[in-house]
């Protein structure tokens, strides 16, 4: 249905775009609200723009307090994936997104340190995913916030400290995330179907396994938990397991990188497009623009192990490292 805007509501909706202050924001859209003629096909429109309006009132209203929208805890999505670290206090989170990306949270000798989540990005070879420092959940509060944001998570990183208690804090952790409905993904069939489970995969680090002394510890660990967990040996201190955990973050997160190439030109290995893992050319058609997509008419694909430039249809699945040219 035509919405049939006037030039003079394009022209509002352009300064707000361009507006940097909340209360601008606010005077805009009410502008923009006036401008639009009410009838059905304008209804979406109408509806969407009142809860922008509510929205910006109600972080105007918050100031100064901690309001819904300004809360640390709502965190955007950013690169390949979320993945938040979750664990006991002490057990090293802050030490691991401290060392591993841009972030720098504060670290301490003693326990509760973190009382705010704070996100990084940490570089995984060619990509980046996010990774977030969480208050610690062995406490008797823990925010309904912090609950929030680990089921929004493509992957949790459940950490424990060989140095302390590794198997009552691994016990207790899955205990208190399964009371508050999040399960791993490879258990999930074991709950009951009916209930609103998330279920992002887990891998579980077991930190502070600082040399060779601790490794049979770790293997004393790895006997009382059960088979199907996968667990992870690292050190942040003395940088033991980093590589192998980047390497099975990226695996679990279950995507691959695919390089754009144009005809006679050689693909920028720098800038992959990340997909999950069983997209089509199709699905990086589109991608990359909607109407290479619908136009498509060819593509050729180089890698999979086998392929030098061969032709494939659109419903090609497409592999860690392939390199598509697109024909419309
Ligand atoms: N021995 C050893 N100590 C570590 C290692 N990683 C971190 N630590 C130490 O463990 C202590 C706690 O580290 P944090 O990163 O603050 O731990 P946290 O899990 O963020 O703690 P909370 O914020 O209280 O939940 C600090 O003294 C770190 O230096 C490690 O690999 N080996
Ligand atoms: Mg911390």
């Amino acid at each position: 249905m035509p919405t049939n805007l006037t030039p003079e509501y394009y022209k509002t909706e352009e300064r707000f775009r361009e507006a940097t202050t909340n209360e601008e924001k606010i005077a805009l859209l009410e502008d923009m609200l006036s401008l639009i003629p009410k009838h059905k096909g304008t209804d979406h429109l109408r509806a969407d723009l009142r809860r922008k309006l509510s929205k910006l009132k109600d972080s105007v209203g918050a100031k100064g307090k901690v309001g819904r929208f300004t809360s640390a805890f709502n965190i955007d999505r950013e690169g390949a994936g979320q993945v938040t670290l979750v664990g006991p206090a002490n057990t090293g989170k802050s030490s691991l997104v401290a060392a591993l990306t841009n972030a720098e949270p504060e670290v301490a000798e003693y326990p509760f340190t973190t009382r705010k989540p704070t996100p990084g990005m940490m570089p995984i070879d060619n990509i980046q995913v996010q990774l977030i420092d969480t208050p610690p959940i062995d406490r008797e509060f823990v925010e309904p916030e912090l609950i929030d944001l680990i089921r929004r998570a493509d992957l949790v990183l459940l950490m424990v400290d060989l140095q302390a208690f590794p198997i009552e804090q691994f016990e207790e952790s899955i205990a208190f995330l399964e009371a508050n409905r999040i399960v791993p993904a490879h258990r999930r069939e074991q709950f009951p179907q009916d209930i609103r489970w998330a279920s992002p995969p887990f891998l579980i680090l077991v930190n502070k396994v600082d040399d060779e002394s601790h490794d049979e510890d770790y293997e004393v660990f790895r006997e009382f938990i059960p088979a199907d967990w996968p667990t992870l040996p690292i050190s942040i201190l003395a940088a033991r397991g980093i590589e192998a955990m980047k390497k099975d973050v990226f695996e679990a997160l279950e995507i691959i990188r695919v390089y754009s190439k144009a005809p006679g030109r050689d693909p920028d290995y720098n800038s992959p497009f990340v997909m999950k893992r069983g997209g089509t050319v199709d699905e990086f058609a589109a991608k990359i623009h909607q109407d290479f997509s619908r136009n498509l008419k060819a593509a050729r694909v180089w890698g999979s192990g086998e392929f030098e430039g061969q032709m494939v249809s659109r419903d090609y699945e497409l592999h860690d490292g392939d390199v598509v040219e697109l024909r419309i």
